[in-house]
């Protein structure tokens, strides 16, 4: 059962980071740009705006509340993030990758509006990440800005997310052992999430020693997030995870749960969700809901 508070903190989250996006994908051009054209902001929306878990933006906005830090910067951090999470799932779904038809039980955006505007906004999505964070709206200091600038760049790119999805293309033709595969995953969904877990410390300025141990925090909860995924995959079904399931299977796909069977990854999920709770114990109650967070990850259903 999913925890009553974290469920209520969760969707409050999710509705503010969703009004703001509504907000920033708007038709009308800002300062410095020439103009939006109508059929891109249609498919960065739907890419965006087309009810996901928002998991990413609300661990921002609750790591951040754990050290003090104001709601509104954390929103607009968590917002950017969202968008570079999205521009993955757009480009994730399309033909030459993993080719799906159906991204949170709808049409994905290449489907909806064909491969060459889902390549662009995918494109606008990311860029628009760091326009939102360096923007002055964001009011945090140029310090911070640059900080956080720097860990979600390097989550994103080359030695973080869209590296991992090089290993994950090369994992289709030779299948990497565990110590690879827990490399590919720590880089492929690993570093966005460890980055949502960072952002909340950089942001409210908490010590050097926070952001080490809410960077662990996130290290854990992110290899339980996709271990719970590549479970989900061999366990659930597509109406269930609107998405399509049994692909990585379908691939032979090297998966830890593939690897180690159903039992084994449960124990795991078990454990890792121990770890990231323990990481937690210096700030008490007031972490709470980031361990019902961790304990969501592990135990979700899509
Ligand atoms: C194309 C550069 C590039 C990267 C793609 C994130 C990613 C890398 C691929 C997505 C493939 C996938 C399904 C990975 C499993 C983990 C994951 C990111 C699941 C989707 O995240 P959720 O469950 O989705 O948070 P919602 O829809 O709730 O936002």
């Amino acid at each position: 059962m999913i925890d009553p508070e974290f469920d209520k903190r969760l969707h409050q989250a999710a509705g503010a980071v969703e009004a703001l996006l509504n907000e920033l994908l708007g038709p009308a051009a800002r300062p410095g740009e020439i103009a939006r054209p109508d059929r891109l902001v249609a498919a960065m929306r739907h890419g965006v705006l087309n009810g996901g878990k928002r998991m990413r933006p609300f661990l921002v906005v609750e790591t951040a509340r754990l050290f003090g830090g104001a709601t509104e910067p954390s929103l607009r951090v968590a917002a950017a993030l969202e968008c570079i999470h999205c521009y993955s799932l757009v480009h994730d779904d399309l033909p030459a990758m993993d080719d799906d038809d159906l991204r949170r039980g709808q049409p994905t955006v290449h489907k909806a509006f064909g491969e060459a505007t889902a390549i662009l906004a995918g494109d606008a999505l990311l860029t628009y990440a760091f326009d939102i964070l360096a923007d002055d709206a964001t009011l945090l200091s140029a310090d911070r800005k640059v900080a956080l600038t720097l860990k979600l760049a390097r989550a994103s790119g080359l030695g973080g997310m869209a590296g991992g999805q090089m290993l994950d293309l090369a994992a289709e033709t030779s299948t990497p052992d565990e110590a690879g595969i827990v490399t590919l995953q720590a880089m492929k969904t690993g570093a966005l999430i460890r980055f949502a877990c960072e952002a909340g410390p950089v942001i409210a300025g908490a010590a050097e020693e926070d952001l080490q141990r809410l960077s662990d925090f996130g290290r854990k909860i992110g290899l339980a997030f996709q271990l719970a995924d590549d479970l989900l995959d061999l366990t659930s079904d597509s109406t269930t995870l609107g998405k399509a399931a049994g692909k990585d299977a379908a691939k032979g796909k090297g998966t830890l749960p593939a690897l180690h069977g159903e039992a084994w990854t449960r124990g795991k999920l078990a454990d890792l969700v121990q770890d990231a709770e323990a990481l937690l114990t210096p700030y008490g109650a007031d972490a709470d809901i980031l361990k019902a967070a961790a304990r969501f990850v592990a135990n979700r259903k899509n």
